[in-house]
């Protein structure tokens, strides 16, 4: 090998090595409700499922409707069993379309992040 045909292979491990280690950040799958959806009733509970299980204690949900208000009644818990989920109590005051905005921190320590919508019809 010449140098540089030895750098050129050497730079090639270098970079398959750089994306090698598949990195399991906790995203969402799944939302209930759902993402998107259409409700008649206001919700008690909103419960987020992740690609990963969960540091609850580290993650946070703010839940706003659509004159801003905050919609949460409380922290994130922990789904008993289901330790990629958190749950969420709701106290909606209106109809609209509600926001949620999620920061989560998964047992690998890393932090992602997201927000999505659903509409309650009437309450
Ligand atoms: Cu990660």
């Amino acid at each position: 090998m010449t140098g540089f045909t030895r750098s050129a292979a050497a730079g090639l491990l270098l970079a398959l090595l750089g994306t090698a280690p598949a990195c399991a950040h906790a995203f969402l799958v799944k939302s209930d409700p759902a993402v998107g959806s259409v409700l008649n009733a206001a919700p008690k509970m909103l419960v987020l499922s992740y690609t990963e299980d969960l540091e609850v204690p580290f993650c946070f949900v703010t839940v706003t409707d659509s004159m801003g208000m905050n919609d949460a009644a409380g922290r994130p818990q922990p789904v008993p069993g289901h330790p990629n989920e958190m749950q969420v109590p709701l106290s909606i005051q209106m109809a609209g379309k509600i926001t949620v905005a999620w920061h989560a921190l998964s047992t690998d320590t890393h932090k992602t992040q997201g927000s999505f919508s659903f509409t309650v019809g009437q309450i």
